[in-house]
Parts: structure tokens; sequence; C-alpha cells
């Protein structure tokens, strides 16, 4: 008994190393054991009953078959047959019973959640409306009852239910926020609903969980969950006139090269990611972090008009097979292609209450 306990006590902190490190992977939260919101929590509180009621099958099932085996060893010098028996009712009942209550157990809950989280929010008014269309590989967000279209960083208040309606533009996607709840498939064709709310304020990375081509693993998104009051300035802000470069020239080139596929303001969406306030977002591309905008930068970052300028001149080094061209496809000049970043990582839209 000394000695187990000794044990046990040298592999918790062990354990828990391991727990942090693990929970460490990352910057933002990818693990779905750190549940931000109710809906993340229930999915967590399915996980951990039915991961505890096989924990306690295991745990009785191999006591029993331990102490049996050791019990009823044949000793030496014991060459006597068993006594047979074959059948025993009381056994049976028994070990028909809890398998069937553990199941009940597990069971109830289970469909319970399945169809309370399945809940069709697209009715409701205090519902905020959001079209996902995930495209190879990035994600496109409408929120149709206000007539605003963004990209890679969905931007939604606190303490509301979101419901999604999704869809895909190529392949099959799946849109997943680990640490919010999810996932989802985005099936071209097709529109899968699904709620989530965000009861805190934060950003929370979102992946696409379904393999859909080689850039499948940078086809990350942002969910930035902010007050009331700032989404508000947000949508205000996203409806405002677009914003042009000031220079004429510069201003020339950015809509002969890049509004053909891109849209500023909410005029004339293109059939690539929305720009309009991309010196707000975390990220270019979804995985290219600017030191500048998180709250948490980290060495190798650079910042937004380093990462804008790095992405224009070459989108394929980031995102191989990505659907955008590169500056000299583009026929972009370098005196352009700096201009360029340096008024996208300006395109702010100070929404934020602190004013960052
Ligand atoms: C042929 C269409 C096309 C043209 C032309 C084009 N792009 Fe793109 N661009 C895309 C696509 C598609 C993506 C999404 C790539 C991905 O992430 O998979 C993209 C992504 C981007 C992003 C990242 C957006 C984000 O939310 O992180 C920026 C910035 C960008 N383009 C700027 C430009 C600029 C500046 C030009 C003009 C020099 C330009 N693009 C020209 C198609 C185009
Ligand atoms: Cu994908």
């Amino acid at each position: 008994m000394m000695n187990r306990r000794r044990v046990t006590k040298r592999l918790l902190p062990l354990l828990a190393g391991f727990a942090l490190l693990l929970s460490a992977c990352g910057r933002e939260d990818l693990s779905t054991l750190n549940p931000q919101g109710p809906v993340a929590e229930t999915q967590f509180d399915l996980m951990k009953l039915s991961i505890g009621i096989m924990a306690l099958v295991v745990v009785v099932v191999f006591a029993i078959c331990i102490y049996v085996l050791i019990r009823f060893r044949r000793r030496p010098g014991d060459t006597s047959i068993p006594k047979q028996v074959e059948g025993n009712h009381k056994l049976e009942i028994i070990w028909t019973v809890i398998p069937l209550a553990l199941l009940l157990v597990l069971g109830v809950p289970t469909i319970q959640h399945v169809f309370g989280l399945a809940k069709d929010y697209s009715k409701d008014k205090e519902a905020l409306q959001v079209k996902v269309t995930a495209h190879q590989y990035w994600w496109e967000f409408e929120y149709k009852d206000l007539g605003i279209t963004t990209a890679q960083e969905l931007i939604v208040p606190t303490g509301k239910k979101i419901m999604f309606e999704m869809t895909g533009a190529d392949v099959k996607h799946s849109f997943w926020i680990p640490s919010i709840g999810g996932k989802m498939d985005t099936n071209p064709g097709t529109t899968n609903k699904m709620y989530l709310e965000f009861p805190k304020e934060g950003v929370f990375r979102g992946k696409c969980a379904e393999l859909c081509g080689p850039s499948h693993a940078y086809m990350d998104f942002k969910a930035k969950a902010v007050s009331a009051d700032s989404f508000e300035r947000w949508v205000s802000a996203m409806k405002a006139p677009a914003k042009m470069p000031e220079d004429v020239e510069i201003a020339k080139a950015f809509e002969a090269k890049c509004l053909l596929c891109h849209a500023i303001g909410q005029e004339n969406q293109g059939s690539a990611p929305n720009l309009t306030g991309i010196g707000d977002r975390q990220t270019i591309g979804g995985i290219l972090y600017n030191s500048d905008v998180v709250a948490d930068p980290q060495p190798g970052d650079k910042p937004a008009a380093q990462n804008l300028h790095d992405w224009i001149k070459d989108p394929q080094q980031y995102k191989p097979d990505n659907k955008m061209p590169n500056a000299a496809e583009n026929g972009l000049t370098e005196e352009e292609l700096t201009a360029i970043a340096k008024y996208l990582a300006d395109y702010k839209l100070d929404y934020q209450s602190s004013g960052k």
C-alpha cells in the first residue's frame, strides 16, 4: 500500500506535466479538452461520461479476471477436474442488466444532446445568421441579414446564438472551432446547419477538418468574439464606403490587378477573400501571424505590412495549390507591391473598445 501511494505520488506531476505540454501546443487552443463555450462544454461532458463508463468497465472486468486467474489457478499436484457448470441464471441476469444500465446512462444524455445541439435557430430573430462557404483554402463568412461578407476572420458578438449555414464552393471541407464546438461538414451543393455560442471575448482558432487538398493543413481561420458594442461598430465600419489607396497610380494597379478577384467594401463580391479591414486581421491567409495585431506575438511573426508583402509576392510558397497568382503573374512591380501591402496593412476598421 505504502509503495503504491509513493508511485502515484511520483506519477502525478509527470501526468500534469504532460497535460500542460499538450495544452501548450499551438498558440490558440486547438483542444476540445478546454471548452470555452456551452456547445463545446456539452460535448466535453459527453466525452467524460463515455470515457468514465468505459474506464469503469475496464477496471471491474480486469479486477474480476485477475482475481479469478489467481484464486482458481491449478495448484501443484492437483490433477482433479474442476466441477463442470453449465449456465447460471443469476450471473447471466447480472451481466445482462449491468451493461444495459450502463448503455442507458450513456445513451439517454447522448441522444438528448445530439438533438439539442442540432437545434435550428435560423428563424430565431435573436440569433445571428452567418453563411459559411469553404473554399480551397480559405473561409468566407456572409452575414446575410446585415449585408456583409468577410473572410478568414469570423467576427461575432458574445452572448448570442450564432446560427451557421454551411456550404462548400469546390470540394468537401469541414468547419471546426475546437474550443467552441463542432465540427460540421461543408459540402458543395448542400447546406448543413449548426449553432455555436461564444460567452467570452477572445480569439479562437478554427480549422478545416476534412482533407481537401495540398494546403488542407493551412486552412485555418479565426473566430473573434467581441462585445455587442464592438460588433455594432464593426458592422457599420464594414458597410462604410470602401477606402482605395490614396496614390492614384497605386489605386489603379490595385483595381486592375487585385479587384478582379477580391473585393473591398460590400459591393461586387469577388471570387476571392473580401479584403475590407484586413489590417485588423490576426493573420494573413489564416496562417501568417501579424506581430503588430496579435496580442501575443511570437518569434518569427512579422508585422502585417511585411506578411502582406511576402504573401502577395508569392502566395504559393505559403499555401501550395491556392488559387492566387504571384506578383510576377499579376504584373506587379516591387514598388506597387510594397505600396499595396502598406495600404492593406493600414486598412483598419478600429471597432474594438480598446481602440486597437
Ligand atoms: C485570380 C484571382 C486573384 C487575384 C488576381 C489576386 N488574388 Fe489575392 N487571393 C486570391 C485567393 C483565391 C486567395 C485565397 C488564398 C487562400 O488562402 O487559399 C487570395 C488571398 C489573398 C490575401 C489573403 C487574404 C486574407 O484574408 O488573409 C491577400 C492579402 C490577397 N489575396 C491580396 C491580393 C492582392 C494585393 C492582389 C493584387 C496584387 C491579389 N490578391 C490578386 C485570389 C486572387
Ligand atoms: Cu478544407
